[in-house]
C-alpha cells in the first residue's frame, strides 16, 4: 500500500525536550512544601518513570517504596495536592528558562510546516505543562501549529496504553499507515506501536538502556545537518539528522 506521510505526533517529556530532571526537582519540591520527607533521587525517579503520570507515580512511590505512609482523610486527594503543587513548582523551574527544545526538534517542526505535515502531541503530562514549555520557548502562539494537542487526563489510560494516541488519531481524522510518531521511552513505544504508528525514537539519559524492540529507527536526538546523531538501532543509509524527506522514506520503507 502506497502511504505518504501526513502527520507527525510528537511526544513531550524525553523527546521535544529533556524535562524529566525538571520534573523531578519540582516533586521533591512539592514533598518538601508538603513537610515529607521523600527525595526522589535521579536512581529512584529512573526506576519511577515505569508508571506514567505524576499522580500515578507518587501512588505507586507509596505503594512499593512507603507503604509506611499514613495520612488522615483520603489518600487520592492527598496525592492529587501533591501533584497540584508539584505542578505548579515544575511551571516556575521552567520559567526561570531552564530548558530549550531538544536538537533539530525546532527546524523539524519547521519543515513540517513548510511541507504540509500535519503536527499533534500525544502526551501524559498535563496541558499546563506542555503550555509552559512552548511559552519558554517557540512562544505560545506555536502552540496552534500543532492540530492537536493530546494531554494527560483527556484519555482514561495513559501510556503504555495507546488511548492518548488513538485520540490524537481520532481527532486527526487520519490513517495511523500515514503518521510518524516521535517518542523517547519504551511506554512511549509501546503506546504508539499498539494504536498502528510506526515510531522513532529519540533515547535521553533516563531512557537510553530501555527495550526499543518494533521502533523503526531509534537515535540519540534528532540531530542537525552540523551535528549528527548517533544510531543505537535500526538502518539510516547515509543520513545523519531526522529531517522531513528521510522520515518519509523510513515511512515508505515500513510499509
Ligand atoms: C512523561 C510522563 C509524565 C511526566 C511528569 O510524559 O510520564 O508523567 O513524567 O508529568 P510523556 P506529570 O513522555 O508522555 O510526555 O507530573 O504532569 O504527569
Ligand atoms: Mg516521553
Amino acid at each position: 500500500m502506497r502511504v505518504t506521510l501526513e502527520a507527525l505526533i510528537f511526544d513531550v517529556d524525553g523527546t521535544l525536550a529533556d524535562t524529566e530532571e525538571l520534573h523531578r526537582m519540582a516533586f521533591n519540591h512539592a514533598f518538601a512544601d508538603a513537610g515529607i520527607a521523600w527525595d526522589w533521587s535521579v536512581s529512584i525517579y529512573n526506576e519511577l518513570l515505569a508508571v506514567t503520570g505524576g499522580r500515578e507515580r507518587i501512588k505507586h512511590y507509596i505503594q512499593d517504596y512507603a507503604p509506611e505512609f499514613t495520612i488522615k482523610g483520603d489518600l487520592d486527594a492527598k496525592i492529587a495536592d501533591l501533584h497540584k503543587s508539584k505542578t505548579a513548582w515544575y511551571v516556575r523551574l521552567m520559567n526561570e528558562g531552564r530548558l530549550g527544545l531538544r536538537p533539530g526538534i525546532a527546524r523539524l517542526i519547521d519543515e513540517a510546516r513548510a511541507h504540509g505535515v500535519r503536527l499533534a502531541i500525544a502526551t501524559t503530562t498535563t496541558l499546563v505543562n506542555v503550555e509552559v514549555l512552548f511559552r519558554n520557548t517557540l512562544g505560545i502562539e506555536a502552540l496552534a501549529w500543532f492540530e492537536v494537542v493530546g494531554a494527560g487526563d483527556v484519555v482514561p489510560a495513559k501510556k503504555p496504553a495507546p488511548d492518548i494516541y488513538y485520540y490524537v488519531l481520532d481527532k486527526l481524522a487520519i490513517n495511523a499507515a500515514n503518521c510518524i510518531a516521535l517518542e523517547d521511552s519504551a511506554n512511549g513505544l509501546h503506546s504508539a506501536l499498539s494504536a498502528g504508528l510506526a515510531t522513532v525514537i529519540t533515547v535521553n539519559n533516563f531512557t537510553r538502556t530501555q527495550d526499543f524492540n518494533g521502533a523503526l529507527l531509534v537515535v540519540d536526538q534528532c540531530g542537525e545537518p552540523d551535528q549528527p546523531f548517533s544510531v543505537l538501532q535500526g538502518n539510516v543509509g547515509k543520513n545523519t539528522y531526522l529531517d522531513v524527506p528521510f522520515i518519509t522514506r523510513l515511512l515508505e520503507g515500513s510499509n
